[in-house]
């Protein structure tokens, strides 16, 4: 039976603060600062355990080798260039698997099929070269060619952040759905990561139906004022869109475009007056995993910094106080990723899928989250320092040795070269 799993990434124990995103006002705010990788991969682990226990289907990707010694070849990295650069190949970003891909479950495409496509995150070079690493994962996890294709990436220079510019609604997750597509137009102050050319040719390598997609032009404003990706400002599950007034350029033009394709949409728009753009993109309210329990009901999980604002604990306490389909606000603890400007949905690639038909070694039970949570407790550095990135041998031998041990753990010698 297709079901929606959610693929988290696990953090690698290369995380860090490099400050490398413009744009993206977390990683600006936190650059320089020592970074705990091993509490961050502990968050990330408890964010997973507790949807497990909520009822929902759980997989994970796991970290890329860090530090990327061919990119540090191709840059000619000395010592002497910009930290920045010095800091690219060292990245843990790969964390945020919604930039992992984009997927189409399989009644949404021409062969019935589910059909993946790795982002090609060719804005900024920390994330650009996540993809092919990436796509080694994906071709493992969803080998079985009765039900998947993995796609290799958009070439560049069509930049594609894979699901956090992709929503779907559908009456059920196993259903047909309505394929969103939101893209950028670059001229800003900061760049447009999901290029129009990037969306349509995702459509097309999934065998889309044309009339069952919708291309929605992101609020340049959000762009300006830090929504660097879509899911930043909006998420949809089934037939709900939640979503900030102020996160399209054309806001009623795109609910009826939304309508027109998929009449029962129920839409979910919180006013600037609620909350404002700048505090829905401080606190995340809508990086959120939107999810259907078990029972039926929706629920929305949160960074527990929504919980901190009063004005979004305020709207969000009134919003399941009312008649709408969203009933539980859970808040979770991710700030370790919260800090480079990753949220509850950025940490997660949902793939609609029968269980059965994916490689089992990456997906979730307990069992395997006592293992994971034992060679992370004891392999990955508890602190790194600024300083110490791109500088220190040490931290490199100890980074690429606790990659290696994960990757024996769980059973996955194949992804070392
Ligand atoms: O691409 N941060 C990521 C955050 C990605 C969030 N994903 C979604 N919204 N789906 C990015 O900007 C910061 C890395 C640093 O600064 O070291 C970073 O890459």
């Amino acid at each position: 039976m297709l079901k929606e799993i959610n693929f988290d990434g696990i953090i690698g124990p290369s995380h860090n603060y490099a400050g490398l995103s413009l744009g993206n006002i977390a990683s600006a705010t936190h650059r320089g600062q020592t970074s705990f990788p091993r509490e961050a991969a502990l968050q990330g682990l408890a964010k997973m355990r507790g949807n497990m226990k909520r009822g929902l289907p759980q997989g994970f990707l796991l970290p890329l080798p860090r530090p990327n010694r061919d990119l540090m070849q191709a840059l000619a990295l000395d010592g002497t260039e910009d930290p920045a650069l010095a800091a690219a190949p060292w990245s843990a970003s790969s964390m945020w698997t919604a930039n992992a891909a984009t997927v189409s479950p399989a009644p949404d495409t021409d062969d019935a099929r589910c059909h993946l496509t790795p982002a090609n995150l060719v804005t900024m070079v920390h994330r650009a070269q996540e993809w092919p690493d990436t796509k080694r994962q994906l071709d493992i996890a969803f080998a079985n060619r009765d039900h998947f294709e993995v796609h290799s990436a958009v070439p560049p220079t069509f930049g594609d952040e894979g699901a956090a510019n992709h929503m779907r609604l559908c009456e059920s997750h196993g259903g047909p759905g309505v394929e969103v597509f939101v893209y950028g137009k670059p001229g800003g102050k900061f760049p447009a990561r999901q290029h129009e050319q990037a969306s349509r040719a995702v459509a097309r390598l999934h065998g889309l139906d044309f009339q069952r997609c919708v291309f929605i032009e992101q609020n340049p404003e959000a762009i300006e004022a830090g929504a660097f990706h879509n899911d930043v400002v909006a998420v949809a599950n089934e037939r709900v869109l939640f979503t900030h007034a102020r996160a399209f350029a054309d806001p009623q033009g795109s609910y009826a475009a939304l309508r027109e394709a998929f009449p029962a949409l129920e839409l979910v728009e919180v006013p600037e007056s609620a909350v404002s753009l700048e505090e829905a993109i401080r606190t995340y309210l809508f990086n959120a995993q939107l999810v259907t329990l078990p029972d039926g009901t929706m629920a929305l999980i949160v960074p527990s910094e929504c919980r901190d604002s009063e004005t979004v604990w305020n709207f969000c306490e009134k919003m399941i106080a009312g008649n709408g389909p969203i009933r539980q606000v859970i808040p979770v603890d991710v700030r370790q990723s919260m800090a480079n400007g990753g949220g509850p949905a950025c940490l997660r690639l949902r793939v609609v899928a029968d269980p059965a038909t994916v490689d089992p070694r990456f997906l979730l039970d307990e069992a395997k989250a006592d293992l994971i949570e034992s060679v992370i407790a004891s392999h990955w550095p508890e602190r790194i320092e600024p300083g110490q990135i791109g500088h220190s041998p040490e931290l490199e031998q100890a980074i690429s040795a606790a990659w290696i041990s994960l990757v024996r753990a769980l059973d996955l010698g194949e992804l070392i070269d």
